[in-house]
């Protein structure tokens, strides 16, 4: 009898703290069993093969507009499929709030085009941009209601940047209602500061961008926002983290029993500057903020990452095409203030990890499912839903082929960019079939998925975002005089 609809046979199945040779039987797009001798009505043979749960990427941008309102390269379809070929099953990109927009709007106009279009599930985020009060009484609560259980703010960047009493704000709304606050920690005005002594000086290359974005002035925004998080006792994430100095200031946090999480992305451990150092402006399309460092940096994110210092590793997908649409709007005139920043990244996210730290002994691959997947389901409320393979969870399972050799070109990804950075990197292990709950949507290098399949996440209060329930002197000494600060 087929008690199943489909089993996964003769696969070794990893999660994040085990290894086990079973077969999976698939019922109602769920994993239904984990065991030997399952039969199902379709059977696909793992034997030799890696069965993993698919990729969580809690960080990318689709169809969003910059800053300085330059559209990115892939909508929900473009960017799906991407990362449905590259084993990535859920995605948590950002409904970006700009300072005139109201949230509502935003909150549907991203619901809607996620719904026409995504062919792997999906949760939200927001990017807050403007906390008036209106955003802060009924907006963001009203997000949060409807399972949108993150935030992002800037710490720079003159149309997206909160000053440290708007984040406070921010903060407090995110403890009381549970919510989780993700940070792009720099210093605006160092960065200001350097880059516009530089662009007068008519130092404009790619180059620049790296220089103008110093580590310290990560150093110093990480260091800052914590404290700011101390104050209020509001759990943090601190996104794209890539140096050296400001992991240190992390470790330090949580060492004092902070609820500190991080995040890094393959850009700060496969570049460095010198990848921006190109001739024109060739560089842009290594450019992000903050900017990739050198080899010494690189290690530190691999040590954080296995250490958990850093707790996730996301791809910051942030897609634009090396022409006037997106990275260059003047031209080969465009300075390096005018650049979109960003890469692309969804898809070789984990094929990049899988190679140069599974194959490279610098990671386990229980290590690889937690940075990759479970992790990020874990801390955005998603878990054990999504982030394992487990009787219950949704059959949401990437089959790799841990020997398959892959050479890297512009053409082997299914973005809408139109380059990779990774161009010619040579690859071991690829995800060769994925299944969203329960349903294959790639196959040997066929998508199988219809547009609007995906379906979206409402996200849950979790253990993540609970606030530690620690005041500073100055908070306890207003609960003792029973006069505490109002939420
Ligand atoms: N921050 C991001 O998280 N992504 C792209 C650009 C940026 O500044
Ligand atoms: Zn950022
Ligand atoms: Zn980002």
């Amino acid at each position: 009898m087929n008690t199943y609809d489909t089993i996964i046979r003769g696969g070794t199945v990893v999660t994040a703290t085990e290894t086990l040779l079973t077969d999976v039987g698939i019922k109602d797009g769920k994993v239904a069993a984990l065991g030997q001798g399952l039969s199902g009505v379709r059977e696909i043979e793992a034997t030799g093969k890696l069965v993993l749960p698919g990729g969580v990427d809690s960080h990318c941008h689709i169809e969003q507009l910059s800053s300085f309102g330059i559209p990115g390269a892939d909508d929900f379809y473009s960017g799906t499929v991407s990362a449905a070929f590259g084993g990535t099953t859920t995605i948590i990109p950002f409904c970006a709030q700009h300072r005139d927009d109201e949230l509502p709007v935003v909150l549907a106009n991203y619901f809607a085009s996620a719904q026409a279009k995504a062919v792997v599930d999906y949760s939200f985020h927001l990017i807050i941009a403007n906390p008036n009060e209106r955003t802060l009484a009924t907006d963001l609560p009203t997000a949060i209601g409807q399972g949108v259980r993150s935030f992002k703010i800037f710490m720079t960047y003159d149309r997206m940047l909160l000053t440290d009493q708007q984040i406070l704000d921010v903060m407090s709304v995110a403890r009381r209602d549970g919510a989780l606050l993700m940070v792009h920690a720099e210093n605006h005005g160092m960065i200001s500061w350097l880059a516009g002594k530089m662009v007068k000086q008519g130092n404009v290359a790619p180059r620049y961008h790296a220089i103008s974005h110093t580590r310290s002035s990560e150093a110093e925004a990480i260091n800052r926002i914590i404290v700011l998080a101390e104050l209020v006792d509001c759990p943090i994430l601190i996104v794209h983290v890539s140096t050296p100095e400001g992991i240190e200031t992390i470790r330090q946090a949580q060492a004092r029993g902070l609820k500190v999480y991080a995040e890094t992305c393959p850009q700060y451990l496969f570049l460095t500057a010198k990848d921006i150092d190109r001739p024109g402006v060739q560089g842009a399309a290594f450019c992000c903020s903050p900017p990739p460092r050198d080899e010494a940096a690189q290690e530190a994110c691999w040590k954080g990452l296995k250490d958990g210092t850093l707790t996730v590793y996301s791809s910051d997908h942030a897609p634009y095409r090396m022409d006037a649409t997106g990275k260059l709007p003047n031209g080969e005139k465009t300075t390096f203030k005018e650049m979109a920043n960003g890469v692309p990244g969804l898809e070789l996210r984990l094929p990049l990890l899988f190679t140069f730290g599974v194959k490279a002994g610098r990671i386990t691959l229980n290590e690889f499912v937690a940075l990759t997947s479970t992790r990020h389901a874990q801390t955005y409320g998603l878990y054990p839903q999504k982030g394992t393979i487990a009787v219950g969870s949704d059959a949401d399972i990437a089959i790799w082929d841990p020997e398959l050799h892959v050479k890297i070109t512009a053409d082997t990804v299914h973005d809408n960019t139109g380059y990779t950075p990774y161009d010619g990197r040579e690859l071991t292990g690829w995800p060769v079939t994925v299944l969203s709950r329960g349903e294959v949507v790639v196959d040997d290098g066929k998508l199988s998925a219809e547009r609007g399949r995906g379906r979206f996440l409402p996200r849950q209060p979790n253990d993540a975002l609970a606030p530690l329930g620690r005041q500073i002197p100055e908070m306890a000494q207003l609960s003792a005089w029973n006069t505490p600060l109002q939420p």
